[in-house]
């Protein structure tokens, strides 16, 4: 009898030790790639929640983003002649939707499965934007709202740890927690991104803004090194940054926005804004607003009609906040901002 408790005791530990063994496992995760979406889309989905961010590896192959890279490239010249040689960042709202090929990266079954598993069956395409940056990027949140988004951030070059690779503030995409509410009085959004990052208002010590070199290096961040080919999801309302030893160096980035249908009307207000602050008419451009495909027009419904009337076209360079920007914000930021702003 003694023998057999003794056995059954064996037994049970070694249970309790494989069982451990599996969770251990499941707490260290190295790297996620598409197989592993595919196979442990509720880990994803908690590690985007929790963290406000997550990164695939190799998402796209080597022959999709050659094709990327050269529609990108095809597309942004059509806009912003010799764009990588221009002085300062470029902005191109839209670029997926001027983009026959492009536009069929919202078609793939991949994309379809990552928004599903991060932001819920019923998701709403809120639309992109293509970038030739030059300079680090000051520390700011996308969008401050109060519904769950994402973007999709494309890097084409090698975003190297030491180099171009983008800094997050894992947790700070709960906008309404004392965390993040503290994080966001030291932000300078929406201010214009040249006035810098932590140092503004003097949270976390002064002079510690991203563009001056080595002057972020106190902040505590996480840096996500990436190839292309790999992808960051991120929560728009996320903090995050890129540092100053990219100045001058080239870096073409592409952003695809997804929202929830359900969360339709606080959508609407940030794509007015939006709107309003590139100078678009239509909330999407002609490849997507006329694609034949069920999906890209189920995931573009809700938004498709939304219009506004425009003066003049969007110069690329993305300095200042329009007044409807900074209006919508101070709506949800704690500290009200006061200073000086474009009057578009
Ligand atoms: O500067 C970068 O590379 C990051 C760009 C960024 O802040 C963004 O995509 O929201």
């Amino acid at each position: 009898m003694k023998k057999l408790k003794k056995m059954l005791v064996r037994y049970l530990e070694k249970i309790i030790y494989m069982k451990n063994r599996t969770l251990n496992k499941r707490q260290t995760i190295k790297s996620i790639n598409l197989k592993y979406l595919e196979k442990n889309r509720e880990v994803c989905k908690y590690f985007f929640d929790t963290f406000g961010y997550i990164k695939i590896e190799n998402f796209f192959n080597k022959k999709e983003m050659d094709v990327i890279s050269e529609e990108f490239n095809k597309t942004m010249e059509e806009k912003y002649n010799n764009f990588q040689k221009s002085e300062g960042n470029l902005l191109y709202p839209q670029i997926l939707e001027y983009n026959e090929e492009l536009t069929r990266l919202l078609d793939l079954d991949k994309t379809k499965l990552l928004v599903e598993t991060l932001l819920g069956k019923d998701s709403l395409y809120l639309g992109s934007d293509g970038n030739c940056f030059k300079s680090p990027t000051p520390w700011h949140r996308d969008y401050l709202i109060k519904s769950k988004t994402c973007k999709m951030l494309i890097y084409l070059e090698e975003a190297a740890i030491d180099q171009t690779a983008l800094s997050v503030i894992p947790g700070s995409q709960f906008t309404e927690d004392a965390y993040s509410s503290f994080l966001t009085n030291a932000l300078t959004w929406p201010e214009p991104p040249a006035l810098g990052g932590f140092d503004e208002k003097g949270f976390l010590g002064k002079g510690h803004s991203p563009l001056n070199s080595g002057g972020n290096n106190v902040i505590p961040q996480h840096i996500i090194p990436t190839s292309p080919g790999d992808i960051i999801v991120f929560n728009h309302n996320l903090i995050h940054c890129t540092n100053a030893s990219t100045w001058n160096r080239s870096r073409r980035l592409m952003g695809l926005h997804f929202g929830r249908k359900d969360k339709v009307e606080e959508l609407k207000e940030i794509s007015l804004t939006e709107m309003n602050s590139f100078k678009l008419e239509n909330k999407y451009g002609p490849y997507v607003m006329n694609s034949k495909s069920k999906n890209i027009q189920s995931m573009i419904k809700p938004l498709k009609d939304l219009k506004i009337k425009v003066e003049g076209d969007f110069s690329g360079k993305y300095a200042t906040q329009s007044k409807s920007a900074v209006e919508f914000s101070n709506k949800h930021k704690n500290t009200i901002y006061k200073s000086k702003i474009n009057e578009n």
